[in-house]
């Protein structure tokens, strides 16, 4: 299997840290970004959006990191991924995460990376405010449980683990979010939760 692939991006780097906690070794191929070698026409032809992480496994291309997680996971048996109703709890917390948490991580991202030299405070503000209440959302399932969908770490938990590799580079909201700061101390220092770090 082949990943399209750049570590500076988060999206990569959860699959990345997956296909290590799995023990899958992947064919990777790290595209340049900045020389916009994700807008080569033969790129292109692969994910028309021309972002990575894209996946190539035979005949399948997938592109879409939570997507790309499910079907690593999914090759095997593994309690990241089970195969029951519990999947459904993983996959609304996948999807919570992008739409929510990381649709306000990459108004930040914007502002505070992109944008350093004349960031747009309201833009900030307004991505600071939303940050805090899905973060709060999330501390409050973290008290109830150890992990994101119960004792045991799931696809869930790099999804939205990776976010928190931001906490001071981006000054992310979580003072006082006391489970957040319990459940990602733990993960981030595991050998996969390691890998969701921004280099
Ligand atoms: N929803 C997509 C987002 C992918 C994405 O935004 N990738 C960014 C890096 S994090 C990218 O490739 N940006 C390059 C560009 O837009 O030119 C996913 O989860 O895979």
């Amino acid at each position: 299997m082949k990943l399209y692939t750049n570590l500076f991006s988060p999206n990569a780097r959860k699959v990345h840290a997956v296909a290590s906690e799995l023990g899958i070794e992947l064919e990777t191929q790290t595209l340049d970004l900045r020389a916009g070698e994700q807008r080569t026409a033969e790129y292109l032809a692969l994910n028309p959006n021309g972002k990575v992480p894209t996946l190539v496994d035979g005949d399948t291309v997938l592109w879409e990191s939570n997507a790309i997680m499910c079907y690593l996971a999914g090759k095997g048996d593994t309690e990241l991924w089970p195969k029951s109703a519990k999947r459904y709890d993983i996959l609304r917390w996948m999807f919570w995460e992008s739409n929510h948490l990381t649709e306000a991580l990459n108004r930040l991202f914007g502002q505070r990376f992109f944008n350093r030299d004349n960031p747009d405070q309201g833009i900030i503000d307004r991505a600071t405010k939303d940050f805090r209440k899905y973060a709060e959302v999330l501390d409050a399932n973290l008290a109830r449980n150890a992990n994101v969908t119960g004792d045991t770490l799931t696809l869930a938990d790099f999804a939205i683990g990776v976010c928190f590799g931001y906490i001071q580079p981006l000054e992310l909201p979580v003072e006082g979010l006391d489970n957040i700061h319990r459940w990602w101390g733990a993960f981030s220092t595991t050998e996969s939760g390691k890998i969701l770090l921004p280099g």
